[in-house]
């Protein structure tokens, strides 16, 4: 039997919208911040506070899905059959700590493999990103539109610096050749919020080196239902389970700017 998506989806957003309010609260509140395996990969409290609280719903009310997040959930998981949660508690944790906004809690629900609901909660916007599979995608409550063809002297890509800062190549197809070839480049810290930029039109393009499922899950849904390709650097679909490199782009972009990303290699520390 399949489930009615659309009835999880509202579940989804009522403790997305809970957790929100958990997390608004805490920023007036000093916070436990840690570092993870490099310095400047932050987590605090707050990460795990709202991931064991979606985990903990979502195994009360479906006892049967599967959850993988970011910080301790399902990391035994190794196979997309069944329905899978992917959940990213606090996407952005740098700017939650060092702006206290730009952050998002990201949400999927994956079956046998196949996105099926995505929620993007830009929490100090208040913005939900929704969509279900064939339903189209939301911006609150206005559907996004379509995307059309765009060409890369015209497009605005969502890029992190330090991708640029640590490359070494400067031949015909360097990031620093597609910089200058583009309109502009922006970095907003959050992947979650830069694919929900790109699905509702603020990107053209976004692209990152490396991301995580819990990343990318909710963003990929919600980029498939306005025609958005979403893809990793060999133009692959990126893996629910895997880290991936990642490129999604309006049409017709998405090729010329796999032409930059394609094999790219010579990166340094
Ligand atoms: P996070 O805040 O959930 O960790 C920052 O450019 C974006 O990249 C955020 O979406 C961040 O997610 C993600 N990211 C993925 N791996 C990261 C890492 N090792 N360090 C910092 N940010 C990372
Ligand atoms: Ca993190
Ligand atoms: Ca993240
Ligand atoms: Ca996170």
């Amino acid at each position: 039997m399949t489930a009615d998506w659309n009835e999880l989806k509202n579940q989804a957003v009522k403790w997305m919208d809970e957790a929100g309010k958990m997390l608004k609260e805490s920023l007036s509140h000093h916070l436990q911040v840690d570092k993870k395996s490099d310095p400047n990969d932050l987590v605090t409290e707050m990460d795990y506070k709202v991931e064991r609280f979606l985990n903990e719903k979502i195994n009360d009310t479906y006892p049967g899905h599967l959850v993988l997040g970011e910080e301790e959930t399902g990391t035994n998981i190794e196979s997309t059959d069944g329905v899978l949660w992917i959940i990213d508690p606090i996407d952005g944790t740098t700017n939650f700590v060092h702006q206290k906004f730009n952050f998002a809690i990201s949400v999927a629900v994956v079956e046998n493999g196949v996105g099926k609901v995505g929620v993007i909660y830009n929490v100090m916007h208040d913005e939900w990103y929704t969509a279900v599979e064939g339903e189209g995608a939301y911006l609150n409550e206005s559907q996004l539109p379509e995307v059309t063809p765009v060409d890369l002297p015209e497009a605005v890509i969502g890029l992190n610096g330090r991708w640029l800062a640590r490359e070494k190549r400067r031949d015909e197809r360097s990031l620093h050749r597609m910089v200058r070839k583009s309109r502009s480049v922006r970095s907003y810290g959050s992947a979650a919020i830069e694919l929900a930029y790109v699905a509702s039109g603020r990107l053209d393009s976004y692209m990152s080196f490396s991301l995580s499922p819990w990343d990318y899950a909710a963003g990929l849904v919600l980029l498939k239902e306005v025609g958005v390709t979403a893809t990793d650097f060999k133009g692959e679909p990126p893996s629910y389970l895997q880290s991936s490199t990642v490129l999604v782009a309006r049409p017709g972009l998405h090729n010329q700017l796999l032409h930059y990303v394609h094999d790219h290699e010579g990166f340094q520390e």
